[in-house]
């Protein structure tokens, strides 16, 4: 086991269908505030009015912007420390107010309502304050990871049309105004680039900053931010979140996970992930009157002796850094006797893990098996051991409304296995701006196919059985096959690729490249320098390459995955496992 390079990778970590095109004013008889007109994000899919209207009327949704909900916990919690990263640390008022100025400094810059910004930072500090100052605009920030590179940040920042990109200077030994030098050149409608640290030819985000105004508060049920999915086998699609549906997300996690004013929550794993954003991650947190301590990496080195000094209570892992923090546990001496719940979702944590957790880091253990699209599931703290162990928990929304289905999408016998469907007043009706892809994730009544393999216990609780889509989930991280695949294609000499899934005792899963090629073959180390240098996340490289003279197929010319995944599967049994990562 290579625990360094584990850590080192997984770090990286709206019913009318408006067509694109000009925002479509449009009379919204119900709000809150009063009868207006309301202008919706173009490319979203919305609930069906009704729905709305119930969700509305049941408490799910109230009417709340997220912007508005800082005010109030600034309010509710005033002085208490909301946010700690490094030496420094802000109470609920200096939060509230960092958020009021840097959305007048973001205005006086040209940042307006329904502007889309790509914010791609790691766990800093200003992260918190940058959303909370676009959500009071009513700006959206589409939430790029840390470890996207060119080939995803030139996707996102044209599919959203960013007018601009937020940026670190440098992170893990990476400089990311190279990459803004190339998203501006090719990306049109890029005009400002705000830089945390040295900005180089660009603004320095610190110059953000100007004396608090007040903005007219967006609509609730419009659009608040933009998430990558991981679902999708090419490159991410983005998925729009609302006000009102994300504040129910971490309020309703925020309960389950029984999270009050002395929570300490570590950020971890990437703030920008859903999981660590909102399940219940820091935005619950917040909403509980906790206090969120940001981690510079998810490493034993950097948690631990902050778990020890900030005394955190609850932390979200993906289970290949479970298992490192349990090993490392064993190693060294930390006190982290303060925490008394570790999350562990984004992938399948294996039962002999789950009961290690418990033993080993002395705290209580919790399976959160999520999705950015929405649908939350966890254990609850107090069901019992054997649901904790093996099951990756219940809907956290009684309005969480499920089905599993056969190949026909016929509901499949009570605990049987079938693709898990799900609706609900979080999970999204639609992908922004994509119609036709739309029509294939979306049953026609709104359920989404998460493409995930389950089956239900009598309690409710889930057990994730696999996948029915084609991404590879690499302990947690989710390598979209097709769009690896594709870069693979532009080798010089490769003739056909296909990335498959190979089973991995730490990541779940581990990625290798098939390859047919012709003429001469390339190296492994040869096919990563090239994906790197098209600007592939590191977390999309394949672990393993196998050559083949040719692939097996079926009738209609489809490559037979299963059959190449026993072919490596053999070959591996006559030889010692070889990955990239030297694991
Ligand atoms: C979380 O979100 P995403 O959007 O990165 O990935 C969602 C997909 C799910 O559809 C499923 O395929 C897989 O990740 N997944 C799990 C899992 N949790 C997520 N597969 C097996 N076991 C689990 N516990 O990964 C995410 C979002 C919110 C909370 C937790 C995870």
């Amino acid at each position: 086991m290579a625990p360094r390079n584990v850590a080192a990778n997984a770090s990286g970590l709206l019913s009318t269908e408006l067509a694109s095109g000009p925002d479509i004013p449009y009379y919204r008889l119900k709000s809150r505030i009063s009868v207006r007109w309301w202008v919706v994000l173009t490319g979203c899919v919305g609930w069906p009015d009704e729905l709305a209207a119930r969700y509305r009327d049941l408490g799910y949704w109230r009417s709340e912007t997220l912007g508005d909900l800082l005010h109030e916990w600034a309010e509710l919690y005033g002085d208490a420390i909301a946010l700690v990263a490094g030496p420094k640390r802000w109470s609920y008022r200096q939060l509230d107010e960092w958020a009021d100025r840097l959305a007048s400094g973001l205005h006086r810059r040209g940042i307006r309502s329904r502007d889309r910004l790509l914010v791609q930072l790691p766990n800093l500090a200003e992260f918190l304050p940058l959303c909370f100052a676009l959500f009071r605009i009513g700006a959206i920030p589409v939430l790029a990871l840390p470890p996207h590179r060119e080939s995803e940040i030139l996707h996102l920042a044209g599919l959203a049309e960013v007018v601009a990109y937020v940026l670190p200077d440098r992170h893990a030994g990476f400089d990311h105004r190279d990459l803004a030098r190339r998203a501006r050149s090719q990306i049109p409608s890029i005009r400002e680039v705000f830089v945390i640290g040295d900005p180089a030819e660009f603004t320095a985000f610190a110059d953000l900053d100007d004396d608090p105004v007040r903005f007219p508060t967006p609509d609730p049920a419009d659009v608040a931010l933009l998430l990558p999915s991981g679902r999708t086998t090419n490159l991410p699609k983005l998925i729009p979140r609302t006000h009102d549906d994300y504040a129910y997300n971490f309020r309703a996690s925020a309960v389950v996970c029984g999270l009050n004013p002395a929570s300490r929550y570590l950020v971890a794993l990437p703030i920008a992930h859903q999981f660590t954003l909102a399940c219940p991650g820091a935005l619950g947190t917040l909403h509980a009157g906790g206090t969120v301590v940001m981690a510079p990496s998810p490493s034993p080195d950097d948690t631990f002796p902050l778990i020890e000094s900030e005394r955190i209570t609850i932390t979200a892992l993906v289970p290949p850094l479970a298992h490192l923090w349990m090993d490392m546990a064993e190693l060294v001496d930390a006190d982290l006797s303060s925490l008394s719940l570790l999350q562990v979702g984004g992938a399948k944590l294996e039962r002999e893990a789950a009961c290690r957790v418990r033993a080993v880091l002395r705290c209580g253990l919790q399976q959160a098996f999520g999705m950015s699209e929405g649908l939350v599931n966890l254990t609850r703290l107090e069901d019992p051991d054997d649901v904790i162990n093996d099951t990756q928990g219940r809907p956290i929304s009684d309005a969480d409304e499920i089905r599993i289905v056969d190949a026909a999408d016929h509901d499949v016998a009570e605990g049987q296995t079938g693709e898990l469907l799900t609706r609900g007043p979080y999970t999204v009706r639609g992908y922004y701006r994509q119609k036709e892809y739309n029509d294939c994730v979306f049953t026609d009544n709104g359920y989404y196919r998460t493409g995930d393999l389950v089956r239900q216990l009598p309690g409710g609780h889930l057990v994730v059985e696999g996948r029915v889509k084609d991404v590879i989930n690499r302990g947690g991280e989710k390598v979209p096959v097709v769009e690896v695949e594709n870069h693979l294609l532009h080798y010089p000499s490769v003739d056909e690729a296909a990335v498959i899934g190979l089973p991995d005792t730490l990541m779940g899963e581990r990625t290798c490249a098939c390859v047919v090629f012709r003429g001469d073959a390339a190296t492994l180390p040869e096919l990563i320098a090239f994906l790197r240098k098209r600007g592939v996340a590191a977390f999309k490289l394949p672990d393993r390459l196998e050559l083949f003279d040719s692939f097996p197929r079926t009738e209609l010319g489809r490559i037979r995955r299963e059959r190449l995944a026993d072919e490596v599967a053999h070959r591996i049994r006559g030889r010692p496992q070889q990955f990239a990562d030297g694991a």
